[in-house]
């Protein structure tokens, strides 16, 4: 496996690469282009600054999270061509780059959702948490208000403000898109896209919906292991593959997580592992990476990992607020360094114990 930290980029980060590089066994940032906005060509001059950028100080970029896909492609509309022949170009132009995966969701209107970004816990920490009751008292076309009053002044992935300020178009345009319509149109884009991710060597991989189940009436298509099948089914390329976030496809205790990385093993190209304490079904919050503190076991998932003998690229996911840090909720420094060094010794630990050398820096 090759860890990875996401990275924001130096204007929009409280991390800087020099801490990143600091962190061991990392080998490279996952980074993201937030100013350009969705549906919008990658131009190559940005691509290789942050390349050069990156790797100057050490560090390699081989993906992207994320390159978000413009609703008309989500729900089939007019310009939908456009954006597919956009987004093909950007992949050749971050193909042309060295970049190997990038991750992407096809959620309609918003990525990942939570109820509070900065939920208190035993230990002075905070935690983004998900309690259904509140989420259903939220009026969805304020929502974008109540995530941002508690986003300590950075915007949050997949909250693009431009698409926030259309929110009530965007419910409009998805109030025709069934689950079927919107299972075509994932086929519909991949079968676009994928010759060129095969002649550019870059793997698409879908991240699941967070939470993996309905919310706001809106439809929902990677939910859970079926849905992971019908979709691997859609293009049957090593090229359509799954971004397996296991803090996320987890919140649903029917989906099990070792089971599932078993199961789909060369489809995973990138694993985002993190631990969540769910408190009563829809009702969970985050918490250390740490087994005993959530309600996942991070070994087993380590260890379906490494049976498989898992090459792709991973990196912690979302970490408390410690130690007094302020930063974007979920993607502050110290959580996710300490997350690193667990799933480091896990990854040691269980290699050693199979009785192989430990791979954590070795690479794909
Ligand atoms: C949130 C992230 C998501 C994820 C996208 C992938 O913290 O896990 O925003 O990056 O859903 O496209």
């Amino acid at each position: 496996m090759k860890m990875t930290f996401r990275w924001f980029g130096s204007k929009d980060d409280s991390v800087t690469l020099r801490q990143i590089r600091q962190i061991p066994g990392v080998s490279g940032v996952v980074a993201m282009m937030a100013d350009i906005p969705v549906g919008e060509v990658w131009p190559n001059e940005r691509i290789a600054a942050l390349k050069k950028e990156v790797n100057d100080a050490g560090l390699e970029l081989e993906v992207i999270e994320s390159v978000n896909i413009h609703d008309d492609i989500k729900t089939g509309a007019g310009r939908r061509d456009y954006y597919i022949e956009n987004y093909k170009t950007t992949i050749k132009n971050l193909g042309r780059y060295g970049i190997k995966v990038i991750c992407y969701n096809f959620m309609p209107v918003f990525d990942w959702t939570r109820s509070d970004l900065a939920k208190p816990l035993p230990d002075g920490s905070t935690a983004l948490a998900y309690e259904q009751s509140r989420v259903d008292q939220i009026d969805p076309e304020h929502i974008a208000e109540t995530v941002a009053s508690g986003s300590q002044g950075y915007s949050l992935p997949g909250w693009e403000p431009e698409r926030m300020a259309r929110l009530d178009e965007l419910f409009t345009s998805y109030r025709h898109v069934s689950e079927d319509d919107l299972v075509a149109n994932l086929k519909y884009f991949l079968e676009r896209i994928i010759p060129t991710c095969q002649e550019y060597n870059v793997k698409m991989a879908i991240h699941p919906d967070d939470p993996p189940w309905g919310i706001f009436g809106l439809p929902r298509i990677v939910r859970h292991a079926q849905d992971l099948d019908r979709l691997l089914g859609l293009v049957d390329s090593p090229y359509n593959g799954l971004t397996l976030c296991s803090g996320c496809f987890g919140a649903n205790p029917a989906n099990d997580i070792p089971a599932t990385i078993r199961r789909f093993g060369t489809r995973i190209h990138f694993a985002h592992v993190r631990n969540i304490k769910i408190e009563s079904p829809g009702n969970f919050h985050e918490t250390s990476h740490l087994s005993r503190d959530g309600s996942l076991d991070l070994f087993e998932i380590m260890k379906a990992y490494h049976d498989i003998g898992f090459t792709g690229y991973i990196r912690p996911d979302h970490g408390r607020m410690i130690w007094g840090e302020t930063a974007r909720p979920g993607y502050g420094l110290y959580d996710r360094a300490l997350g690193i060094a667990y799933l480091n010794g896990l990854w040691e630990a269980i290699g050693k114990a199979n009785g192989k050398l430990p791979g954590a820096h070795s690479g794909a």
